[in-house]
């Protein structure tokens, strides 16, 4: 066992996002959110893991590698890929990254389950439901949109599934405690809905596998059953740091301290989490934090309600600072707050540019004009310039007190109110005026006053926003940028050498950029599929033995039909010379079955067989994607069984 180190550890996690589309910015606001702690514990001295990754398993991922024709492991691989960049492009500062299909998570998970069961904790019944034959899936009444299958909105069954139940309700009593009687759920409003909603009403047990479909972790004393997400899911904060091995990073960093989601897992977070904790007989995390939505027209941005807003599109145009901002001020934590392009852009311009940018701008070019950019520490300081100087020593403190909430909005807003204090004292104190009296020392002081105000707020602001402080420490100041707060006092320099900066951004033409984020929104919305594609990241090189890997052979299509339970997917058999296969392609969009009978193409012979809508899959069939999204098979010259080199 490893020694607990000196240093003190901090350890937060995002929820781990779905595998089974693109994220939006509603992702990123959590995402960046933990970002913005986890850098300001770690200048705070803490030795910090923050974790964030993907849930890769169940029927959702399974249906949608199913949708576009692909096998579950690859369409996951790809989407971790792309998940992965967009925590690059937003300066993410994750320590791990986890995914429910690393090897050593199914392996630890499948010995937790049956730990759990071995105990009694989690028990073999039958679960009594609604069942879709079409979707394979089983719905209690409530999840049931007005009577039918939420999924495909099909008539819905009695059905009973045997499955195993995890014993939440044995746990009832010391679930209330925790809710109620610690500050382990936050805020105080999530504490009434689960209370109200789910604990006053009695908690039952929760079915935790399926046998309705096989994307997933098998129970390893009954194959039969796949482990449901939530258990496969939650377990990946104790996974990741080696639970069940030696590593060491279990005991330094567990129990975590802080778990951050928005409200609709809280239940997840704050009643099972827990119940699997006290069931392994670990201590608890110490903080579940849900916070709440961001909304899009008034309602929830979500991948299947399609309205949702592309971080991609929004950094490329405003740059990562701009929508980091934006995310951590504007939407308070933990409640719900209304995206529009219009508040972000005006937060922008007021804050970003006027505010901030105009401060550093006017500052470095006075100094340099001025001083030539050498500006030293006075002698004395007037009061004023003292009181000035208090506000400045004491913005870390107050700050640090809103990120212990956290209330992280409320931090920037202090940094932001200095900000503009300084705008106003260059307007009290007239620097161009001083310099045209030759009051030469009186202009030293106040250049000075301001040069540390904009050392000190990008010092604080660099958990916050990455790339702006940077370039202020770097560029402007001619500084190394400080990794601690130490510094954050007025009166630290004795002398400045200052360079003038790029812009954080110039002011932008709101009308104009409506304008045009509107026609990239219609624009991609209605080549969603194609903008996904594009999303993706550039392929890597791979050898000509890694492309000899691929069995790649000339098939004819014999017969052809609708797959039943789908929209997307035929069944074709094909004859690949030797002998005839049972393939699956979602490419029902672009062919009639009928159209596809005779003709030839290009199939992936050595892929390892996947059951797609119930029907195994022995290969693929390969196809170019279109603009519109749509797949469309690759016709060869050659006969049934030539190989392609
Ligand atoms: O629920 N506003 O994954 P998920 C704010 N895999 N936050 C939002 C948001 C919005 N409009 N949309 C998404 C899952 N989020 C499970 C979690 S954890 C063991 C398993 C954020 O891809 C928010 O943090 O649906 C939310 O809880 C999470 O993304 C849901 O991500």
């Amino acid at each position: 066992m490893a020694k607990k180190q000196d240093k003190k550890t901090f350890y937060i996690t995002t929820p781990i996002y779905y595998a089974s589309g693109s994220l939006h910015i509603g992702h990123c606001y959590t995402t960046v959110c933990c970002d913005a702690i986890a850098r300001f514990k770690r200048m705070d001295g803490y030795d910090v893991y923050y974790l964030t990754g993907t849930d890769e398993h169940g029927q959702k991922v399974q249906s949608a590698a199913a949708e576009r024709g692909l096998a579950p492991q690859a369409f996951v691989d790809g989407l971790a890929e792309r998940i992965k960049k967009l925590w690059e492009r937003m300066d993410i500062s994750n320590d791990g990254f986890i995914r429910t299909t690393d090897k050593e998570h199914e392996k630890a998970v499948a010995e937790i389950f049956t730990k759990l069961y071995e105990k009694g904790d989690i028990y073999k019944s039958k679960y009594v439901g609604k069942y879709c034959e079409p979707c394979e899936s089983f719905w209690t009444e409530s999840q049931l949109a007005d009577g039918k299958c939420p999924d495909c909105g099909r008539e819905v069954k009695d059905a009973e599934e045997e499955c195993y139940f995890l014993r939440v309700s044995k746990y009832a009593d010391r679930l209330r405690k925790l809710l109620t009687e610690t500050d382990f759920l936050q805020p105080e409003s999530r504490v009434k809905e689960m209370v109200n909603n789910f604990i006053d009403k009695g908690l039952g047990d929760l079915a935790v596998t399926r046998t309705s479909f096989d994307w997933g972790i098998k129970v390893p004393f009954d194959p039969k059953h796949v482990i449901y997400v939530w258990i496969d899911a939650l377990p990946n904060y104790i996974t990741a740091l080696g639970y069940g091995g030696d590593s060491g990073m279990f005991d330094k960093y567990w129990p975590c301290d802080m778990h951050v989601m928005a409200k609709e897992i809280v239940r997840f977070h704050s009643i099972i989490w827990p119940t699997i904790l006290m069931a392994l007989d670990l201590p608890l995390p110490k903080r579940v934090y849900g916070h709440g939505w961001i909304m899009f027209d008034g309602d929830k941005m979500s991948k299947s309600k399609g309205n949702v807003v592309d971080p991609f599109i929004l950094t490329d145009r405003y740059g990562v600072d701009a929508l980091r901002y934006y995310l951590l001020r504007s939407v308070p934590f933990g409640d719900d707050c209304n995206y529009t392009n219009e508040l972000l852009l005006s937060a922008i311009n007021n804050d970003i540019v006027n505010d901030l940018g105009n401060l550093v701008r006017r500052t470095l070019a006075m100094s340099r004009q001025y001083f030539d950019g050498k500006v030293v520490k006075p002698q004395a300081f007037a009061p004023e310039d003292e009181e000035f100087g208090e506000k400045l020593t004491s913005l870390i403190g107050e700050v640090r007190a809103d990120m212990d909430k956290p209330l992280l909005g409320k931090a920037l807003e202090k940094i932001f109110a200095v900000i503009d204090k300084a705008n106003k004292y260059i307007d009290a104190n007239k620097p161009w005026a001083l310099f045209k009296a030759g009051e030469t020392e009186r202009l030293n002081t106040v250049i000075y006053t301001l040069l540390e105000c904009i050392r000190v707020c990008a010092n604080i602001l660099l958990p916050f926003i990455t790339k702006y402080p940077r370039r202020i420490f770097e560029g402007g100041l001619a500084m190394k940028t400080p990794t601690d707060f130490e510094g954050c006092y007025f009166g630290a320099i004795d002398k400045y050498s200052t360079s003038e900066i790029e812009p954080i951004l110039n002011r932008l033409d709101i009308k104009k950029e409506l304008k045009e984020l509107e026609e990239i929104a219609e624009k991609s919305n209605g080549k969603a599929k194609a903008a996904e594609k594009t999303e993706e990241p550039a392929p890597q090189q791979i050898s000509i033995d890694d492309f000899f890997k691929c069995d790649l052979r000339v098939v004819c299509i014999e017969n052809c039909e609708k797959v039943e339970k789908s929209n997307k997917l035929l069944k074709s058999t094909v004859f690949d010379g030797e002998r005839r296969r049972t393939i699956v392609s979602g490419i029902a969009n672009a062919y009639k079955p009928e159209e596809l009978i005779g003709k030839k193409a290009v199939l992936v012979a050595n892929l390892k067989p996947a059951k797609l809508c119930g029907v195994v899959s022995e290969g693929m069939l390969l196809c170019a994607v279109g603009e519109d999204g749509a797949l469309r098979l690759v016709h060869p010259d050659g006969n049934a069984g030539d190989k392609i080199c």
